[in-house]
C-alpha cells in the first residue's frame, strides 16, 4: 500500500517542497530526512490503523456522508482526564456522535497557554489529563464506536518556553533559525505598516522583545506564542513528525490551528499567502504516503474568497485540505437572529463559491473562540445596509447593549483603532435564554430556546459536518468562574468554556426541564439529519428569495440523493412563503423537527416566529423516523 501511495503522492510532495524550499542550502538533506521519516512513520503504522487506512482509501467520501455529526470539547472539560473521557463516550451516542474534537490535549506552558493554543511538548499529552497511552486507548475505544477522532495541530506557534524557544534563547543558532527573530525594530516596524492585531487588547503588536534571547520575536497571537519560520525546512520537518506521531497513535482528523498565518511576506498582512497553502498541500502529500486515513482540517477563518484554496481551489486543483470551517454560516446565523432579518444572509451566503467536491465543511453555531463578525462590506450594500454599522450593532446586540436584546455577551479584542470588535458568550446565553431564566419569564425563554434551536436547525439542515459545541445541547449558560483566576480573566473567550455540570446534564432524561426540551429536540433533529442523504457532500446549495424579509430559504440538490429544502423564519412575528413556491416541487408536508409550527392559510404558508421547517422532495421519505410520541 506504501508503495502505491507514494507512487501517487512522492512526485506531487517532491515538487512542492522544491517550490517552497528547492533554494535552501540545506534542501537535499531536508528531502532525505522527510523521506526517512515519512518511511518510517508508514513502517510503524499499527494493524487496525492500517485497516482503517485501506477501507478509507476504499471509500474516500467517508467522511462527506450525511450522517457525520460532530462534538468539541476540552478534553479537561468534558471529562478531566482522558480516562473520563473514555468515560462518558455513551453520552456521545445519544447524539450520535461520530466526530470528536477534543481540544488541549497537547502539554501546554504553565499559566496563561490560550486555552491549551500554547503548546509546550507536542509529544506529550498535559500530564493533567494522563499519558500519551491514555490518547492512543481513547482513540482505540473511538475507533471501536466508529468515531472519528481530532486534535489540534498547533502549528503556527509554539509557547515561548518549548524546548525549541529554550535552545534559541540559549544561543543555539540551529533553533534561533526556527522562529523570526530580529535584534532590533527596522524590519518589525516595517511589517507592523500591514498587520493587523488579533489580540490588540490581550497582546498588542506583532513583536514581543526576549531578553535572554536579545532580540525581538514575532509573536502573532499573545506574547508567549512565538511563531514559527516555516521558511526553514527544518521547521517543516519537526512538524511533520509531529503530524505522523499524532496519525500513528490514532488521530484521525489534525487541525491545522492558524494555518493562515505560517507564511510571512513583506509589504503584506502575512495571512493567506501562496506558500501557506504550499505548506498543507506537502503535508497532505506526505501524509497520503504514511497515513492515508488520515484528514486535514483547515483552521482558516478568512474572507470566503480566500477560504476556498484552503480545500484545495486554485486555479489548477491541488489536494490540500479535505476539510474546513463554513464560518459565513455561523456569522450569518447570529446576524438574522440579532436583525430579524434573513436577507444579508441570504445574499451572503448565494455569494459563496461551491464547495469542492472532495472537500466537506464543518458547520457550527457556538466554539471555543470568540466571533468575528465577519460581514462584507459589499454584499451589505447590495442589501442596503452599511457594512460597519451592522458589524458594530451585532457587537452592540449580542453585549446586550441594545434595546430590545437580552444577549448576555461580552466583548473580546474590541480595538478602538479599526472600531472593531468581537464577541464572547455561550450560545445560550447570546440567545437571551440566561437572561429569560433570571427574570423567569416563562415567554422570553420560550423565545431564547426556539433561537437557540432555530440555530442549530440551520446548522444541521446545512451540508456539511455539523458539530455541536459542549454545552449547547443543555443550553448551557456563561460561566464566570474565570474572573478570578488572573491567568484567565482577560480574555472573554473563557465565559463560554464551562466544565460539564454532569449533574445538569442528567435532567436531560427529566420531562418539564430547559434542559430535556432542548436535549430530546437535538436528538430529534440529529435523528433526521443522519436520514436525509441529500446532505452528503457533492450536492449544490442554492438560496431562494421570498418577499418576507424574515425568511431564510435555502434549497440542497444533490445529484444522486434528491433535495431538501429548509425554510426559516427567523423573525419574533409570523413569517408568510408562498405555497406554490413548494408544491410546484413536491414538498407538502415539512419533516416533524421542531414542532407543528407552518400552517395553510389560504395561497399562503405561514411559519411561526423563530421556526425552522425541513422538506425532502424524494417520493418516499418512510426512511425519516417517525416523531415519537
Ligand atoms: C485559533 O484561532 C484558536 O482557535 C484560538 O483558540 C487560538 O487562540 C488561536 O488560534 C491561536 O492559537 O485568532 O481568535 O483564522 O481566527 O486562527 C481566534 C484566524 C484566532 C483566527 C484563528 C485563531
Amino acid at each position: 500500500m506504501v508503495r502505491a501511495s507514494a507512487q501517487r503522492w512522492w512526485t506531487r510532495a517532491h515538487d512542492l517542497l522544491r517550490s517552497l524550499y528547492g533554494d535552501h542550502p540545506a534542501f537535499a538533506t531536508a528531502i532525505n530526512e522527510i523521506v526517512t521519516r515519512v518511511v518510517r512513520a508508514a513502517a510503524h503504522r499499527s494493524e487496525p490503523l492500517v485497516e482503517l487506512d485501506i477501507e478509507r482509501l476504499t471509500k474516500p467520501d467517508w467522511f462527506q456522508s450525511h450522517d457525520q455529526i460532530g462534538y468539541v470539547a476540552y478534553a479537561s472539560k468534558f471529562g478531566e482526564t482522558l480516562e473520563g473521557v473514555a468515560k462518558h463516550l455513551d453520552y456521545l451516542d445519544e447524539l450520535r456522535v461520530s466526530y470528536l474534537h477534543a481540544m488541549s490535549v497537547v502539554s501546554p506552558r504553565d499559566g496563561a497557554n490560550d486555552g491549551g493554543y500554547a503548546v509546550l511538548d507536542y509529544r506529550a499529552v498535559d500530564p493533567q489529563l494522563g499519558t500519551w497511552d491514555d490518547l492512543v486507548a481513547l482513540a482505540s475505544q473511538l475507533r471501536e464506536r466508529r468515531i472519528s477522532l481530532c486534535l489540534d495541530l498547533v502549528l503556527n506557534h509554539t509557547a515561548a518556553e518549548h524546548a525549541w524557544a529554550e535552545a534559541a534563547r540559549a544561543g543555539d543558532r540551529r533553533y534561533r533559525d526556527y522562529y523570526l527573530v530580529f535584534p532590533d525594530r527596522t524590519l518589525p516596524d516595517r511589517y507592523e505598516r500591514d498587520l493587523p492585531e488579533v489580540f490588540p487588547t490581550m497582546a498588542p503588536g506583532n513583536f514581543t522583545w526576549d531578553e535572554p534571547l536579545g532580540a525581538w520575536v514575532w509573536t502573532t497571537f499573545n506574547t508567549y506564542q512565538w511563531d514559527l519560520n516555516y521558511a526553514n525546512p527544518n521547521v517543516f520537518i519537526e512538524m511533520l513528525d509531529v503530524m505522523l506521531a499524532f496519525a500513528n497513535s490514532g488521530v484521525d482528523i489534525l487541525r491545522l490551528d492558524a494555518i493562515a498565518f505560517t507564511w510571512k511576506r513583506l509589504g503584506t498582512d502575512c495571512q493567506n499567502q501562496p506558500e501557506a497553502h504550499l505548506l498543507a498541500q506537502a503535508y497532505r502529500a506526505l501524509l497520503a504516503i504514511a497515513a492515508p486515513g488520515v484528514l486535514l482540517k483547515a483552521e482558516a477563518i478568512v474572507p470566503p474568497g480566500q477560504l476556498m484554496p484552503y480545500l484545495g481551489a486554485h486555479r489548477v486543483r491541488r489536494p490540500e485540505c479535505q476539510i474546513a470551517y463554513h464560518n459565513q454560516l455561523m456569522v450569518m446565523i447570529w446576524s438574522s437572529i440579532a436583525s430579524k432579518d434573513a436577507r444579508l444572509a441570504t445574499e451572503a451566503l448565494a455569494a459563496l463559491p461551491p464547495t469542492p467536491d472532495d472537500a466537506n465543511f464543518v458547520t457550527y453555531l457556538r466554539c471555543h473562540d470568540d466571533i468575528g463578525w465577519a460581514v462584507d462590506d459589499t454584499t451589505a450594500r447590495a442589501v442596503g445596509i452599511n457594512g460597519a454599522d451592522h458589524r458594530s450593532f451585532l457587537a452592540n446586540w449580542f453585549r446586550g447593549d441594545v434595546a430590545g436584546s437580552t444577549a448576555m455577551g461580552a466583548a473580546f479584542s474590541s480595538n478602538p483603532g479599526t472600531g472593531d470588535e468581537r464577541t464572547s458568550g455561550s450560545a445560550a446565553a447570546l440567545c437571551g435564554i440566561t437572561a429569560a431564566l433570571a427574570a423567569g419569564d416563562g415567554a422570553a425563554l420560550d423565545r431564547g430556546v426556539r433561537r437557540l434551536l432555530l440555530g442549530y436547525a440551520i446548522v444541521l439542515g446545512w451540508a456539511g459536518i455539523p458539530l455541536l459545541y459542549m454545552g449547547d445541547e443543555l443550553a448551557l449558560g456563561n460561566d464566570s468562574a474565570y474572573l478570578a483566576d488572573p491567568d484567565l480573566a482577560e480574555d472573554s473567550r473563557w465565559m463560554h468554556r464551562p466544565a460539564m455540570p454532569w449533574a445538569v446534564a442528567e435532567r436531560r432524561h427529566q420531562p418539564g426541564t430547559l434542559e430535556h426540551r432542548v436535549f430530546q429536540t437535538f436528538q430529534r433533529m440529529i435523528e433526521v439529519r443522519c436520514s436525509l442523504p441529500a446532505m452528503a457532500a457533492g450536492g449544490e446549495t442554492f438560496m431562494h428569495r421570498y418577499d418576507d424579509t424574515a425568511v431564510l430559504a435555502w434549497a440542497r440538490r444533490h445529484p444522486v440523493h434528491g433535495g431538501f429544502f429548509g425554510l426559516a423564519n427567523v423573525a419574533e412575528r409570523p413569517a408568510r412563503v408562498p405555497r406554490a413556491s413548494l408544491t410546484w416541487a413536491g414538498l407538502e408536508q415539512p419533516l416533524e423537527v421542531l414542532g407543528a409550527d407552518v400552517t395553510v392559510d389560504g395561497e399562503d404558508l405561514v411559519l411561526a416566529p423563530l421556526t425552522v421547517a425541513w422538506y425532502v422532495d424524494r417520493a418516499d421519505d418512510s426512511v425519516v423516523p417517525p416523531r415519537p410520541a
